[in-house]
């Protein structure tokens, strides 16, 4: 049987049934005949750090310190550049900075490890030594660059391989208390665009994800620590990124926050018609207000200034008066 799947809305005044959905002020839920646990795990808000809001979407800054990054052409390699790039971002009003070190573009090679932390860890040393208290993630699938970058003052681990590339990553993160997203990929960035293909892809996603939160817990994380993500173009064709796009709020079943990554994705190009990563600026924003309406926690952009600016929009027109 499919997991019990709330239908998101945004639509105002609200009903007397409605209930906010995981916590949000903007989309809410209809609980009418909805049981006691049901109505409690999919209403609970989300915390992910005591500093940040749980009310309203968060935006995750991108900052890529590859030189093969795809969306920038490696222009934030070095660390003042990287290091301007999260000041920006933080000004523009990100509420999180994601900082990678290696490349998950379809096709992109494994960095090693040392490699990896030579280009993460100075960058999160150097936001955290200018002051910036801003939350910082780690984007990275390895122990050894996530111990790197906690002691060098990151607050969050990303996982794209939800725990699946290293088993002792787990045990960083669990030490450490800090918070994980567990991402769905079918694959490795090496191979997963080589034909993906799922029976019912919402249904597995989902599934898998429940899987991996198990994992985690059993090996000493906080359930409360868990961050999802359904992993978005990750071995994903373009029906099955609009699929998880159109059904996202389903994850909210899980009880985590969920985690969105959508910015300037082949997907965007290929229905837009842009080619070009970055001119999908504008796309990469209407897919955030999608993740939004769907009460998606965190949304991982690299336009942070627009995207910013959109959900200040959605959320006032999303509020109900008086609040
Ligand atoms: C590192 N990275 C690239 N895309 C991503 C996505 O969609 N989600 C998360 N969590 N990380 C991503």
């Amino acid at each position: 049987m499919n997991p019990f799947h709330p239908i998101p809305r945004t639509d105002l005044p609200r009903p007397p049934h409605a209930l906010p959905l995981a916590g949000s002020a903007h989309v809410w839920w209809s609980a009418a005949g909805v049981d006691a646990a049901t109505r409690a795990r999919v209403s609970a808000p989300r915390a992910i750090l005591p500093a940040l809001p749980v009310d309203r979407p968060l935006v995750m800054g991108i900052v890529n310190v590859t030189p093969d990054s795809f969306s920038d052409g490696g222009t934030a390699q070095t660390l003042e550049a990287a290091l301007a790039r999260a000041q920006a971002m933080v000004a523009a009003g990100a509420d999180i900075l994601d900082i990678g070190g290696e490349s998950t573009r379809p096709g992109a090679a494994e960095v090693p490890v040392a490699d990896e932390i030579a280009r993460t860890a100075p960058v999160i040393a150097a936001i955290r030594a200018a002051g910036i208290v801003t939350p910082v993630s780690i984007d990275t699938r390895k122990a050894g660059v996530a111990a790197a970058a906690l002691r060098a003052g990151a607050d969050i681990v990303n996982d794209v391989s939800a725990l699946s590339w290293d088993a002792d990553l787990a045990r960083v993160t669990a030490e450490a208390g800090v918070p994980i997203c567990l991402m769905h990929a079918q694959g490795t960035p090496q191979t997963m665009q080589a034909d993906p293909r799922y029976g019912d892809v919402l249904a597995e996603v989902y599934e898998y994800l429940a899987r991996r939160i198990d994992h985690a817990v059993a090996q000493g994380i906080a359930p409360g620590r868990i961050i999802t993500d359904p992993g978005i173009g990750f071995g994903k064709t373009l029906p099955h990124n609009l699929t998880l796009l159109r059904g996202l709020a389903r994850f909210h079943t899980l009880g985590a926050p969920i985690l969105l990554g959508a910015s300037r994705k082949r997907f965007i190009g290929t229905i837009s018609g842009v080619e070009a990563a970055a001119a999908r600026m504008p796309g990469s924003v209407a897919v955030a207000l999608w993740a939004a309406a769907q009460g998606a926690q965190v949304i991982r952009v690299h336009d942070v200034a627009e995207t910013v600016q959109a959900l200040a929009l959605w959320r006032a027109l999303t509020q109900e008066a008086g609040e």
